[in-house]
């Protein structure tokens, strides 16, 4: 059975840019296949590497694992949990940080850009900003897992876990499954509807354009009706001179089974566009809308759900971890 992990920080509302790149692939294939033992995880720990509300972070954890639910996950067929739930990934984090080098760590796109954020903001950057990515490989190799389906900026992560996991197997003998990362074939970085150069991004202050699953269907039709494009009129498939038109058609390949190319053939106008962008998106999200105001009346299910997953994910992480402690050179606890 390949193990498969992939997991969502609550730091704001899930986007369309979480379902397209990543939250739908888990939905549609990897919880269907008859070759895989798929793990999903609310990454609540990851959440507190920028200023945060307690209390939000905790709504938004709890509203994740719903939104998960409600795009379809079923804890028949997979793992789902929440990440502090399970001691093995801060267990197993540190070991992971006596393997990582500093150099590495602040290589890392992310760290840069939410780094320039944080002093943008006059915020001090927390040491946890430069090492989550650590904890996001602890995350991933606690399981062996062997995919992780990801949108496109979490590539680089991968890649790290990845360095790690063949470093600590060389150094210490094999013990992590090396994984890869898994990206969907069009929408892997879904762009900001106002800025699409900039990634759609759930933690960002300005929500002009960003699509959130939960909102209604007026709102994603006033989004999307006035995402910024170019002025030379020409629907043509080109991320790199007309980002703001690919990216719709991004979306609109993604949402129909499309591509975007060939879909850029039979629009003349940007408004026409815009018009059917919008509603393959609300079309898309009207079954997730529905089936989490449904949930949303039984937090009881939601909890039932993640404790027993925590309780699976445990069983399966304790191993991996005490067999990482072992071979770095940890006396085993008598
Ligand atoms: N814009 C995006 N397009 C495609 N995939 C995306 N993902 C995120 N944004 C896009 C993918 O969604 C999964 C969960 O993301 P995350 O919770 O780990 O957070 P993130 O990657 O840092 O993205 P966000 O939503 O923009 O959060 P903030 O604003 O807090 O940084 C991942 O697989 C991710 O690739």
């Amino acid at each position: 059975m390949k193990r498969i992990f992939s997991g969502i920080k609550p730091t704001g509302h899930l986007t369309l840019g979480n379902y397209l790149g990543a939250v739908r692939q888990w939905v549609e294939v990897d919880q269907h296949r008859a070759d895989a033992d798929p793990v999903f995880c609310v990454v609540d720990l990851h959440a507190l590497t920028v200023e945060h509300e307690p209390a939000r972070v905790r709504r938004l954890s709890r509203q994740a694992a719903t939104l998960l639910l409600a795009s379809g996950l079923d804890p028949e067929r997979c793992t789902l949990f929440v990440q502090s739930h399970v001691n093995e990934h801060t267990r197993l984090a540190y070991l992971l940080e006596c393997t990582a080098t500093d150099g590495e760590l602040r290589r890392m796109i992310q760290y840069r850009e939410k780094t320039a954020g944080a002093a943008a903001a006059g915020q001090g950057v927390r040491l946890s900003l430069l090492t989550y990515p650590v904890l996001m490989a602890a995350d991933i190799l606690a399981y062996g897992a062997e995919e992780v389906p990801v949108g496109e900026d979490q590539r680089q992560h991968v890649e790290l876990t990845r360095d790690l996991a063949v470093r600590f197997n060389q150094r210490y003998g094999h013990t992590f499954t090396v994984p890869r990362a898994v990206l969907p074939r069009v929408a892997a970085r879904v762009m900001d509807l106002q800025d699409p150069r900039s990634k759609m991004g759930k933690s960002h202050a300005s929500t002009a354009g960003i699509v959130y699953l939960l909102d209604d269907p007026a709102t994603v039709e006033k989004k999307v009706m006035r995402a910024v494009t170019d002025n030379d009129g020409e629907v043509r498939y080109d991320r790199e001179a007309k980002p703001g038109v690919s990216n719709l058609l991004d979306v609109l390949a993604a949402c129909t089974g499309g591509e975007p190319e060939a879909l850029a053939a039979g629009y003349d106008s940007y408004g026409a566009l815009k018009k059917d962008t919008a509603a393959a998106v609300v079309e898309l999200l009207r079954p997730v809308r529905e089936r989490h105001a449904e949930l949303v009346g039984d937090p009881a299910r939601v909890d039932a759900v993640l404790a027993s997953g925590a309780g699976r994910a445990r069983e399966l992480a304790r191993p991996v971890v005490d067999r990482a402690y072992r071979a770095i050179g940890l006396l085993p606890a008598a």
